[in-house]
């Protein structure tokens, strides 16, 4: 995957290609990620965002139907990416971010995966579609919500500023603030996560969960079991 550098007050950031958004375990962008902490040591140590994060208009994120977000509510809307460890007999559906369409069934995403051995894989989007990652501030919403079937355990985690690398932020990223749903059926359902549901599993840097600042939403597998699950109309819980 390839990286344009950036420089913005001296801080290094990193406008990256979709698959190495939040991988948990396995870091492809470790030496990005280290190397940027480094750069940062320096600096002063302010909490100023160096992107603004974008305030959500409305609740609906994306409604299961294409590789985009619907538009409305966060603008200018992300787009959807399919990532996994690099395990040699893995195998996945959607196998990539082109052939994403071929997931979609009946208006929303039926995604799997086997044979993958060290973190698993999965889904995700950037909610804001901007050139460079930009945060969202969800602070006026519960959390999120989802609809969701399967046949495997899911994980569900929220990328923040503080947990992805780009930002400079976070030495051992990637330790993202989630929840693993482990009661999936065949039966769609509506499964909704509030914000003090998520947790960290707690191998990377501590710390906070700050709702400004959310980046991402991933669904994958828990850890590197199999996954198969369907998921439609996303949206923040009001
Ligand atoms: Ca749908």
């Amino acid at each position: 995957m390839s990286y344009k550098r950036l420089s913005v007050s001296g801080a290094p950031l990193l406008c990256l290609a979709a698959a190495c958004i939040g991988p948990q375990g396995a870091m492809p962008c470790a030496e990005t990620a280290s190397s940027g902490a480094e750069e940062k040591g320096a600096d002063t140590g302010g909490e100023e965002p160096l992107v603004e994060a974008v305030v959500p208009t409305g609740a609906l994120i994306w409604d299961g139907a294409s590789i985009s977000n619907v538009g409305e509510s966060l603008s200018p809307p992300g787009s959807w990416f399919v990532y996994s460890d690099k395990s040699a007999k893995g195998v996945k559906k959607p196998p990539s971010v082109d052939e994403f369409m071929t997931a979609v069934e009946n208006g929303a995403l039926h995604t799997t995966g086997t044979g993958y051995t060290e973190w698993g894989g999965g889904v995700g989007t950037n909610l804001i579609g901007a050139p460079m990652l930009t945060p969202v501030d969800a602070s006026k919403y519960r959390g999120i919500k989802f609809k969701a079937s399967g046949k495997t355990p899911m994980k569900f985690l929220v990328g923040t500023v503080a947990t992805m690398p780009e930002f400079g932020k976070c030495k051992k990223c990637y330790d993202h603030y989630m929840k693993v749903i482990t009661d999936l059926s065949d039966e769609p359902k509506t499964i909704e996560i509030t914000w003090a549901d998520l947790k960290q599993t707690g191998w990377g840097d501590k710390v906070k969960f700050d709702v400004k600042t959310i980046v991402a939403l991933n669904f994958t597998s828990k850890d590197a079991m199999p996954w198969d699950f369907t998921l439609d109309d996303v949206s923040f819980l009001e």
